[in-house]
């Protein structure tokens, strides 16, 4: 992988404050752990690096609500997250918190280094005040419309919509998001961190190591270079937090997000007298660093700006991996409505962490968004790790016991073997190219592609009938199988640990056999003595994954109760072949609509004042379809197009990209056949949540497709 000897994983620091839902495991510490798994049998000397980010408003907000001391909050979530990874089986080297003492040093010293290099200014800063809320708006606890994109929840620091890096006063119409009360802006002096003077640096850096970032990293990165550097404000009005070693900001401290990536060197440094030799060695250690992509710019930007500012040999980024986001059943996570399935819960759940570690890292949102399914995760667990790998073992090892008195054979590789059969060698390349380069879920896939190549090959030998005719050569059919076998185990290992370490008991091998040097090396195989084999995962049963389904999908009698609401309608996607304004009202146009299968509808809409004929002439349109036809101002309509509308007042037509004829509907919703009046529709509260259109919480859905909205973020549809 690298010229670098020394291998250095850190993930994302989940905040304290949240229990962490398969979304945020997947995103980080999961991948992360594969990755770290792999690189320690591969034989990199690995320092995998993760913990607890305590510091920052939404802890003291925590503890405010939980009645307990931000230190009580952090205590008590620290130990929720650390039961939690140690049940998904992921192997920290450390993991620790940030509000360590050595967290409070190597910030200081750091701060201490940019201060004195000139990289740290001071200014009056006119900061956003909520007077009734009586305190200083964080960046966080802000929200306003973004200038950039428009959209209408961006919170002060960043935009969830376009990744743009903000400042508070940026927003307009900026409101508390505690009491919804639009703030006061109040002078108050902080620091900041001269990105400007920093960038010829950081731009060089960029340019040289932004070649092993994932697309979106690159991308997101190459955003903020092009809106420019500016100073950045690195301090707060607040108590809790690493305190700010400078005269006159005795009531402030770090900045959360200025201080948190430095955590991965302080818990480095709280658990490893050494931590020099991982943190201060550009040259030997390669840096991996894994996050969910709304962290990105924090590390490809904001951290190695500050390290760079120090002048000093720290290790920096090198591969950057992060993931898009993993949504649950059509939903998007949440706790407070119960949606989804979260750490402690998938540790009740009665399945083995294995099973959730293989789904994971199977569906892993590399490229796009992915979904949780409970359906899928039971034919994923079932029909794949379980039918393909584990029955492969299953069959081999039962064949040892049954047919050579738990003896194994020799192995040998040459010709007629299945190492020949599968083109072992040439895949096991490609295998391990993908681990490399972090392509966790391609090397997944032909894992277990490789490990059906084994499956065919016992059924294509046939060795219970070889036993009787031909016991030699039925000896090297299986002993060629059981070398096979060991050598995937290997390589699933970073996936499903526990079930290779099971293996490896039952094949009395020693862990320390457990190397991807010993691929393809079976000295120590023939004559090994195989000992009954426990179960490696338990089958998930359908009424198992139905009870959990139900059991996690939130609110249920809401959700039945609404599902009524959306039932009521049917809405098809037409397309606007005609129109013209309407004879007598002003306000009105006259569409002719073509709706697939032949069928065109004249529809009237109140859509004048926001579209000329020809921004609508040609555009793909919602129609609510079944509503009873009516005569408006004398023109027949049938049917209503549907808008949607900001606060602001922003309309934007609903436009899905599909063709004409396609039914617009949720997950699982069945177009209704009756007639339904217009008060029936707008009953049925359809919205606009992050530019997608949805039925209470559940998103909307055409030709396959989830349905976008390009300038209405938030807002109402009818
Ligand atoms: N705690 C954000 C998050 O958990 C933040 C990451 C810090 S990484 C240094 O998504
Ligand atoms: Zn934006």
């Amino acid at each position: 992988m690298s010229e670098k000897k020394k291998i250095l994983i850190t993930s994302a620091l989940p905040y304290v404050n949240n229990i962490p839902h398969l979304g945020n495991i997947i995103g980080s510490v999961l991948s992360a752990d594969v990755f770290a798994k792999y690189c320690r049998i591969a034989g990199y000397e690995t320092m995998f690096v993760c913990g607890t980010d305590e510091y920052g408003t939404t802890t003291v907000t925590k503890a405010k609500q939980e009645g307990l001391s931000p230190r009580e909050i952090c205590d008590k979530y620290h130990k929720i997250h650390k039961e939690i990874y140690d049940w998904f089986h992921i192997d920290f080297d450390s993991f620790g918190r940030t509000s360590d003492s050595e967290q409070t040093q190597i910030v200081q010293a750091i701060f201490r280094r940019l201060y004195e290099n000139g990289y740290i200014t001071e200014e009056l800063q006119t900061q956003p005040y909520c007077e009734k809320c009586q305190m200083f708006l964080p960046d966080r606890y802000i929200e306003g419309i973004c200038p950039h994109c428009g959209y209408e929840m961006a919170r002060g620091d960043q935009c969830e919509n376009c990744g743009k890096l903000l400042d508070p006063s940026d927003l307009k119409n900026p409101h508390c998001s505690t009491c919804g009360s639009t703030p006061v802006f109040k002078e108050t002096k902080h620091l900041f961190l001269d990105l400007e003077k920093l960038k010829p640096q950081l731009e060089n850096w960029i340019a040289k190591e932004s070649v092993n970032w994932s697309n979106n990293a690159v991308k997101v990165t190459q955003g903020w270079l092009e809106q420019g550097l500016k100073k950045r404000c690195i301090t707060r009005d607040l108590s809790w937090g690493v305190p700010v070693p400078l005269e006159g900001f005795e009531n402030k401290v770090f900045y959360v997000w200025f201080d948190a990536p430095i955590g991965y060197i302080s818990i480095t440094a709280h658990n490893c007298r050494e931590w020099e030799k991982w943190w201060k060695d550009s040259e030997n250690v390669k840096l991996y660093q894994f996050m969910g992509k709304d962290n990105i710019p924090f590390h490809t930007v904001l951290f190695p700006a500050s390290l760079l500012g120090t002048g000093e040999n720290w290790t920096k980024l090198s591969v950057l991996s992060s993931t898009e986001y993993l949504n649950y059943e059509d939903l998007k996570f949440s706790k407070s409505r119960g949606t989804g399935i979260f750490g402690d819960q998938a540790k009740d759940s009665g399945i083995e962490s294995d099973l959730y570690r293989y789904y994971l890292m199977r569906i892993r949102p590399e490229k796009n968004d992915t979904q949780f399914f409970w359906n899928d995760f039971m034919e994923k667990a079932n029909g794949e790790i379980i039918a393909n790998y584990g029955n492969l073992v299953n069959r081999v090892l039962q064949f040892i016991s049954k047919f050579f008195d738990a003896q194994v054979p020799d192995v040998k590789k040459g010709a007629g073997s299945v190492f020949e059969a599968t083109n072992f060698d040439e895949k096991i390349q490609i295998i391990l190219k993908d681990f490399e380069t972090v392509e966790l879920k391609k090397a997944l896939i032909d894992i277990l592609d490789l490990c059906s190549g084994g499956n065919k090959f016992f059924q294509d030998n046939e060795p219970w009938r070889l036993i009787k005719e031909n016991k030699e050569k039925c000896a090297a059919v299986i002993g060629g199988l059981f070398g096979f076998v060991r050598d995937i185990s290997i390589l699933l290992y970073p996936y499903i640990p526990a079930a290779v370490e099971k293996y490896f008991k039952s094949i009395n091998l020693t862990l320390d056999e457990l190397k991807i040097q010993n691929i393809g090396n079976y000295e120590k195989c023939g004559g090994l003595r195989v000992n009954a084999l426990e179960v490696l995962f338990k089958k998930l049963e359908k009424e198992q994954v139905e009870e959990l389904r139900v059991r996690f999908s939130g609110k249920q009698e809401k959700d039945e109760n609404n599902a009524a609401g959306f039932d009521k309608l049917a809405l098809k996607v037409g397309k606007i072949i005609e129109i013209e304004r309407h004879p007598k009202a002003d306000k009105l146009y006259v569409e002719k609509v073509d709706m697939g299968n032949g069928e065109i509808r004249q529809i009237v809409s109140g859509l004048v004042p926001y579209f000329s004929e020809d921004e609508l002439r040609g555009k793909n349109v919602v129609v609510a379809y079944n509503l009873k036809a009516a005569k408006l101002r004398g023109v027949m309509s049938e049917g209503m197009i549907l808008a949607a509308e900001n606060n602001a007042g922003t309309v934007e037509i609903v436009s899905p990209d599909c063709q004409p004829g396609e039914w617009v509907v949720t997950e699982g919703a069945v177009p209704n056949k009756e007639e339904i009046t217009v008060d029936d529709f707008f009953s049925v509260p359809l919205e606009v949540k992050s530019f997608q259109a949805e039925y209470d919480g559940k998103v909307l859905i055409a030709g396959g497709k989830t349905v976008k909205l390009k300038k209405v973020a938030d807002g109402k549809i009818c």
